[in-house]
């Protein structure tokens, strides 16, 4: 709609040759002024519009005002500034519409950015809507995607650890990629849905990897010039021990002088090649990564030691919660890897330097279908907490599987620790509940995948967690809706209704789908140890990493009661301590999170566990099938390209429900003796 009509900028052009800049900014603020230009040029000329100049009449006017200051980064050499808190200034804008014309303003180019892309989503609702004067600006200050690629295309997890969309945009062939344009058309996407900030390497920071921080630090800034020209900042993870690895220390000790000084020039070093670089993330003293228990130090010291190196320079240290003992032995009940993040974080609880943002998995345990929120964002009101989602599909059918993740976020940003009349968990991390807030950040789902995402519908995911970024409020089906109509557009640029409803029915109510023909009632990981791709109800059982669900012959799942299990509900302010501690008011979709219970424990819902799992096995095998004839409807009405993928996708999808449903019913029948009560096939 927007490249159809009159759109004037009023900002600095600085694309033209001679182009000159009344007032130079940050270097960062022209490249993104320079792709405003560019948008704007590219889609008038494409769809019969003009730009055209402030006084004749635009349709849309795109204008920066004089703002504040830009907090942004010193150029090299320039005097540092004061540590600032992690939430930027200036990233929202205004839209003003006024008898069909629209003026967008912002007081930062890539606010200004992002206004742009607003109308370009509203499409023709943008100018024909009633008159308007409104303000947008994202909920969560700090929003990033992190990558879990690696350099070596060898890396022992593959080159993108959980990475189901191919290989990685950043690196080929043991080193950065030559043509990042694919890695700017990604900051485009990015920038198109509001995310800002992208981690480009995998937080387990193996040999090679760790060398960006150093040798290859070059290459860094190739990267962060791809992603610039659309407003997104580079970060990159770090490993704890470089200042052994790289710097050839003796230690890694966080509060050794040498070890300090080492990670401030590091840190200098970044800055001087990188101005505008956003700052480091760590997973530290998890899954084998090294990190300050070796040193007899705690978290806090660790994050800290880091958050002194970067602040000189405005950068954040996002410091993440996941950790646990991954060599547990499963013989030990008393160990609970439920509780472990909050046993090792809530006690340093102010004790964060302010430019930490401490990063905490939406559950417990990791990345489940179904699990309660983390009770760490409820226990630390004076540390920035970061919620931490996955987009990439580990645990939810790695992009073989249609399965639309919106409505679960929406479920966890929605959730209110503190009851009814308590903040929400989207409040808390914007730093509107109790603490300051650090944001949200997740990991990506994007490969070089000729469709970014390996399954074309995954891209949904990618497009709803930047929206729910910014507007934690919204409704993932209306989220959806919006991707739809950008991702399907017609000839005459509208989606088919037929494409529309079908994207709905596939989609929408997708999790659920998955959800039903999974691990049961919030138990998780009865996936395949490893590649954790398909069904093995006890291919963890008796692992050492913490994932159990207890099932015998009696009933199935983890007490964690305080009155006679591992305590894990007392880390949970009222009234949910009380709500999940009793089987009375323990939610259904939760009880083998919270209880060990007979297999004919009867639920809310009426049926028995065991019953449950038949019923919802069977029923969500049938929903699948359902998807497929829905979308094989659709045949000519998509790229043909987008439709045999799909098809091919939805093919694995009807496969793996099948193995799942009679892997779980035969595995319930044959501990649990419980007969089906409807008698339909279990092996
Ligand atoms: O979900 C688990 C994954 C690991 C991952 C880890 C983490 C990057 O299986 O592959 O490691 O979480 O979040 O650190």
């Amino acid at each position: 709609a927007v490249g159809r009509r009159r759109v004037a900028v009023l900002a600095p052009d600085v694309s033209g040759p001679g182009a000159r800049i009344p007032a130079p900014g940050p270097d960062r603020s022209r490249e993104v002024l320079a792709t405003l230009h560019h948008e704007v040029a590219a889609a008038t000329a494409a769809h019969g519009g003009a730009v055209v100049g402030q006084d004749e009449a635009p349709d849309l006017l795109l204008t920066l005002l004089p703002g504040p200051a830009h907090p942004g980064p010193p150029h090299p050499g320039s005097a540092p500034t004061p540590p600032p808190s992690p939430a930027p200034a200036r990233s929202g804008f205004r839209v003003v519409r006024d008898d069909g014309r629209v003026t967008v303003s912002a007081t930062g180019p890539t606010a200004l950015l992002h206004g742009f892309f607003h109308v370009v989503r509203q499409g023709e609702d943008a100018f024909t809507g009633p008159d308007t004067d409104e303000t947008h600006a994202p909920a969560q200050a700090l929003r990033v995607l992190d990558h879990w690629d690696n350099v070596d295309v060898h890396a022992v997890m593959g080159q993108v650890e959980r990475g189901y969309a191919g290989g990685s945009i950043f690196y080929d062939d043991g080193r950065v990629r030559d043509d990042l344009s694919r890695v700017t058309a990604y900051a485009r996407l990015l920038a198109a849905v509001g995310i800002d900030r992208v981690c480009i390497n995998n937080v387990n920071v193996h040999a090679r990897e760790a060398r960006l921080l150093t040798d290859d630090l070059a290459e860094v800034a190739r990267i962060a010039a791809a992603l610039r020209p659309y407003g997104v900042r580079t970060h990159l993870a770090v490993s704890f021990a470089a200042p052994m690895t790289l710097g050839g220390l003796p230690t890694s000790d966080p509060l050794d002088d040498d070890v300090r000084a080492w990670w401030r020039a590091a840190a200098d070093r970044v800055w001087a090649t990188i101005g505008d670089f956003g700052g480091f993330v760590v997973k530290a003293d998890s899954e084998g990564q090294p990190g300050p228990f070796a040193y007899g130090c705690d978290h806090a010291d660790g994050a800290n030691l880091l958050a002194a190196a970067v602040a000189p320079h405005g950068g954040v240290v996002h410091w993440r919660a996941f950790v646990y003992d991954h060599t547990q032995d499963w013989r030990d009940r008393s160990t609970d890897r439920a509780r472990a993040a909050y046993d090792h974080f809530a006690p340093l609880d102010g004790r964060f330097a302010d430019n930490v943002v401490v990063q905490v998995k939406h559950g417990p345990l990791d990345f489940q279908t179904r699990e309660a929120v983390s009770p760490v964002l409820a226990a630390m009101p004076r540390t920035r907490l970061a919620l931490e989602l996955q987009v990439t599909q580990e645990y939810t059918g790695q992009q073989r599987h249609a399965c639309y993740l919106g409505p679960w976020w929406s479920e966890n940003l929605a959730f209110r620790p503190w009851g009814d009349d308590g903040a929400r968990v989207a409040d808390v991390v914007a730093g509107r509940g109790p603490g300051p807030g650090g944001g949200i950040a997740a990991v990506s789902n994007v490969g070089d995948d000729r469709f970014w995402t390996g399954h074309p519908l995954a891209q949904a995911n990618l497009y709803a967690f930047g929206r729910l970024a910014w507007d934690p409020a919204l409704d993932a089906a209306d989220v959806l809706d919006e991707w739809v109509s950008l991702t399907f557009p017609g000839d005459d640029g509208t989606v088919d209704v037929r494409v529309r409803e079908v994207l709905h029915a596939v989609l929408d109510d997708s999790w659920h789908t998955y959800e039903s023909y999974t691990a049961p009632l919030g138990v998780g990981f009865m996936v395949r140890p490893g590649h954790h791709y398909g069904p093995d109800v006890d291919g963890y059982e008796y692992t050492p990493w913490g994932t159990y669900h207890f099932a015998d012959r009696d009933g199935i799942g983890v007490d964690r009661t305080r009155a006679t299990g591992t305590g894990f509900t007392g880390q949970y302010p009222a009234p949910w301590r009380d709500v999940y501690e009793s089987l009375e008011t323990c939610p259904d979709e939760l009880l083998l999170f919270f209880h060990h219970v007979p297999w004919t424990h009867v639920l809310h819902s009426g049926v028995t566990v065991a019953q449950h799992v038949y019923d919802t096995h069977f029923a969500g095998v049938e929903r699948v099938r359902e998807t497929v004839a829905a979308w094989e409807s659709l045949a000519g009405l998509v790229p043909g390209d987008v439709d045999t993928r799909v098809r091919e996708r939805l093919a694995e999808q009807l496969r793996s429900a099948t193995e799942w449903r009679d892997q779980l019913n035969t595995y319930v029948w044959r501990k649990s003796g419980v007969a089906d009560a409807h008698g339909r096939t279990i092996y």
